[in-house]
């Protein structure tokens, strides 16, 4: 970086100086704000899973908030389609605004297909390693083509629905989450308890 750059760079960032940063929210809140990000597939159950999570929070009191692809994508992201690099663009916008909760000092839980291990990584890095908690709802494809709450899988199988997930597109499970929810075999309190648990556990300033 050069001079001017540099200067530039002190010009765009002066506004900042005095701000109030995340750090003083979390000293404030006692707690600072994070990104519980829930992956799997179509199916799987993770909006069931943050809904009730959500509640639960609530409830405890806890400044929380929920964001859903199937919400997001009736607006911020209805551009988008379900080719590679759409779903790319649409973990993007998501993981931006689940980072601005965050710095609001909100637990922000999103709840997303997000199928690229390459996204979710970047999402990692930009919320901040100790901010972003990856959780695998782990349901296996079998049981949510079983159970297919939205009859997309059989539509998909009937090549009704091009690059379905698990399908005709890939699905790439986390290789080290913060924690694995079976919802195929534990009923959605368990699962909820298991990760209210482990937020309780590790959700501190
Ligand atoms: S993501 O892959 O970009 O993370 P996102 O979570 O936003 O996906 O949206 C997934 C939802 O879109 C599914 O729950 C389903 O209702 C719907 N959907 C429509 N077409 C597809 C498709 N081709 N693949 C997966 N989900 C789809």
């Amino acid at each position: 970086m050069n001079g001017s750059d540099s200067e530039s760079m002190r010009a765009t960032y002066a506004h900042l100086t005095g701000g109030v940063t995340p750090e003083d929210r979390a000293h404030r809140n006692g707690r600072s704000g994070r990104v519980v990000w829930l992956t799997g597939l179509s199916g799987a159950g993770k909006t069931t899973i943050a809904i009730a999570t959500e509640r639960r929070l609530f409830d405890l009191g806890r400044p929380v908030y929920r964001l859903d692809g199937d919400i997001l994508r009736a607006g911020l992201c209805g551009d988008l389609g379900f080719s590679a690099d759409d779903r790319t663009e649409n973990i993007r916008r998501a993981g931006e605004v689940a980072a601005l909760f965050a710095n609001a000092g909100i637990l922000c839980l999103a709840a997303f297909i997000s199928p690229f291990r390459v996204d979710r990584e970047r999402l990692r890095q930009q919320i901040g390693p100790g901010r972003f908690v990856e959780v695998h709802v782990a349901t296996p494809i079998e049981v949510c083509r079983r159970r297919d709450p939205k009859g997309l899988y059989r539509r998909a199988e009937r090549g009704e629905i091009p690059d379905f997930t698990g399908i005709s597109s890939p699905y790439e499970p986390p290789l080290a989450p913060e924690l694995v929810l079976r919802a195929d075999r534990d009923p959605v309190d368990v699962c909820v308890a298991e990760l209210v648990g482990y937020l309780e556990k590790t959700y501190s300033a």
